[in-house]
């Protein structure tokens, strides 16, 4: 028989906290739901004239598609009728959205990138959602940018729906990775990858390497180490520019991949709490990694809701290896 999405959130629950009331579960329905009526609209996309720009710049100053719009809509309609959200945070929406609920209800932060990749909707290459929950800090309710800024380590959960060939769901609560596949006849997302884990070393290396000639040094001798085979196997690109389907794609095949600083984005291009933090936690989870050069994505104290980070994310063996291009060139001879 078919596991739902809900009934294994439910299972879960049961089994490592039969006290829970079932308020996380609900709260997940709420992203379900959502990325089912995104799912609904980017499959008729072409027909409904929901392609192309709305006209308008978000806070990140990039041009707003219109199905960014509906699927910010979607999440804030989905999530802010569960009583369990306390405050939402989304890439479209310049400062946190808050409820004002009961002191025992409210227990959750949600942050989100309703629509990411989404200026390759109009070609029909895959976007996706992805999304980051955290408990609400009990000591510091009401302050609204404490209960945000808080690190990766502290996600209870973290997802991403990839719209692509068919419409996927990933999540992890910290108890390892599970995929849903939305299955159209039945309406719901039903178990299809068990317990997801990442190829310690892969065949791909995943990055706009047209902008190489602007990346820093590590990432250009770490590229040029992958091309020469000095890590025993040799490596193919990927590059889908959407950042879901090229994270997709390195959870199930491994490899790495990377946004570095460029000038373009001297702090790189991707978000932290909506883009890094997610997918780290994801990574880490299936066996993987994710640093930003420095540290490990988990461990950054986010000061600005919207800021970028470098993210280099992936297999261990890549991931390990870049590391070393980081350390100065005594230490990589030591540590080789
Ligand atoms: P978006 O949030 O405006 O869609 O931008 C994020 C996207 C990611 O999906 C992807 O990894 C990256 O931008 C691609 O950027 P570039 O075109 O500079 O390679
Ligand atoms: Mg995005």
């Amino acid at each position: 028989m078919i596991i739902t999405a809900q009934q294994h959130i439910l299972q879960q629950q049961q089994a490592y906290f039969p006290e829970a009331e079932g308020t996380f579960s609900w709260l997940l329905s709420g992203i379900t739901l959502a990325a089912k009526m995104i799912q609904g609209k980017i499959r008729q996309a072409a027909l409904l004239d929901v392609l192309g720009a709305a006209g308008a710049v978000n806070v990140q100053g990039e041009a707003q598609q219109k199905l960014d719009v509906y699927a910010n809509q979607a999440l804030l309609h989905c999530l802010g009728l569960r009583d369990s959200v306390a405050i939402l945070v989304s890439e479209e929406n310049e400062e946190p959205v808050t409820f004002d609920r009961a002191p025992e209800t409210g227990k959750y932060v949600v942050v989100f990138d309703p629509l990411d990749g989404s200026s390759n909707i109009d070609v029909n290459v895959s976007v996706g959602t992805i999304f980051s929950i955290y408990r609400r800090q009990t000591d510091h309710r009401d302050k609204v940018h404490a209960n945000v800024l808080q690190k990766g380590v502290q996600q209870v959960a973290s997802g991403y729906v990839v719209y692509g060939a068919s419409t996927i769901l990933v999540y992890t609560a910290g108890r390892g990775v599970f995929a849903f596949t939305l299955d159209p006849e039945v309406g719901a997302f039903v178990l299809s990858h068990e317990n997801l884990k990442m190829p310690s070393q892969g065949p791909y290396y995943s990055v706009n390497e047209a902008q190489s000639a602007g990346f820093p040094s590590e990432y250009q001798q770490f590229i040029a180490n992958m091309r020469s085979g000095l890590f025993g196997r040799s490596y193919n690109s990927r590059y889908v520019g959407s950042l879901v389907a090229d994270f997709h794609r390195t959870m199930l095949k491994g490899g790495v991949f990377m946004y570095p600083s460029t000038k373009a984005y001297p702090t790189g291009k991707l978000r932290l709490l909506y883009e890094a933090n997610p997918l780290a936690f994801i990574a880490e989870q299936a066996g993987g990694m994710a640093v930003d050069g420095h540290q490990r994505i988990l461990d950054i104290q986010p000061t600005d809701i919207h800021q970028r980070t470098p993210l280099v994310l992936g297999s261990r063996v890549e991931v390990e290896e870049f590391q070393k291009c980081c350390l100065p060139v005594e230490a990589v001879v030591q540590a080789r």
